[in-house]
């Protein structure tokens, strides 16, 4: 019987913590709908059980957490401007998802739902770094649906006793990370298409900037979560990145370097819905959880680059 869930299990941060898991011996099951998913992700995660399958549907949700102690809940519709299109789409793949599983996860007696929460709560406001106790305020309906998993996560935690902890990620990449759709996160985009010497556009100045977070912080920050008391963690929602923030100009210039791309970025008109700057404050992890990002964004750009090299075909 599976002790671990991982939702959202054929995207690349599910895929990656499933992985680590799995190194580690543990049982997992994992699950996914495939709508955003790739199943060549699941490629060397033979070791666990898969089901295919919708957590806005309850009874897939009471499948999947049948017998497990521990969720890590990654699947959600990510994409500030694909909520901007379709915000029903999103509402009902990250807050009616989370909902239903935090019920099966509670008649199924699970100990632990640890969420993928969004920096994208934080929105606009002037003020960096961006520390836990800020007021959200959250900008496209892609926030408005995380911040509402995260207080779904809050409520299960103070109302049923359900152990959650929220990790807010900040601008997550690396290997596996869909790099095909306009909808994905700028540096696969930026990878795969200086790597073919096709012209990267870059949205607004460039000047706007992320705490670009490497994936292996991020498994690292989950498998902490899950093995830290209770006590400390649960009803908390804390920050996981690196506490340093690097503009898409300059990310664009050491990607020339990484890529060998020889060319200009193009540039286009800021997109809808898009915050300027971001920049976490990590203390909270560090106390909370021991937390402490082991690789550097530059480093972490130099592996994606190397595993896309890799993977030409996309996946
Ligand atoms: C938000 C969240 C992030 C995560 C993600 C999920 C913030 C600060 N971050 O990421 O934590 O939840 O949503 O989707 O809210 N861009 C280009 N060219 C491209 C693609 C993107 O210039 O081809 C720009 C885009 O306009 C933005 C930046 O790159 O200014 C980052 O965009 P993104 O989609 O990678 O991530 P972002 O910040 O919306």
């Amino acid at each position: 019987m599976a002790k671990y869930l991982v939702t959202g299990v054929a995207g690349f941060i599910g895929r990656s913590i499933a992985a680590e898991l799995l190194r580690r011996g543990s049982a997992v099951r994992g699950i996914d709908n495939f709508i955003t998913g790739k199943r060549e992700n699941l490629a060397g995660l033979e070791g666990m059980e898969f089901l295919k399958g919708d957590l806005a549907d309850p009874s897939v949700c009471a499948s999947a957490c049948d017998g497990v102690e521990i969720v890590f809940h990654e699947a959600a519709l990510a994409s500030v401007p694909r909520s901007v299109a379709d915000p029903v789409a999103t509402n009902v793949n990250c807050v009616d998802a989370t909902l239903n599983l935090l019920v099966a996860s509670r008649a199924a007696g699970v100990r632990r739902v640890i969420y993928a929460g969004s920096s994208s709560i934080y929105g606009d406001s002037p003020t960096l770094p961006k520390r836990e106790q800020m007021l959200p305020n959250p900008i496209s309906p892609y926030a408005v649906a995380k911040l509402a998993g995260e207080q779904y996560m809050r409520s299960f935690t103070r109302v049923y006793g359900l152990e959650t902890v929220t990790l807010r990620y900040f601008n997550v990449f690396g290997p596996y990370q869909d790099p095909t759709s306009h909808y994905s996160g700028v540096l696969a985009i930026f990878c795969r298409k200086m790597l073919a010497g096709e012209q990267p556009t870059i949205y607004g100045d460039g000047e706007q900037s992320r705490d670009f977070t490497y994936i292996d912080n991020v498994v690292n920050a989950n498998l902490l979560a899950a093995v830290a008391p209770a006590h400390r963690v649960a009803g908390h929602a804390m920050n996981v990145a690196t506490g340093s923030r690097i503009t898409l100009n300059e990310t664009f210039t050491i990607l020339r370097e990484l890529t060998g791309y020889r060319g200009e970025a193009a540039y286009a008109p800021p997109r809808e819905g898009d915050i300027r700057d971001s920049l976490a404050d990590i203390g909270l992890a560090g106390e909370l959880l021991g937390y402490q990002p082991h690789v550097d964004f530059r480093e972490g750009l130099r592996r994606t680059v190397e595993w896309y090299r890799g993977h030409r075909d996309g996946g």
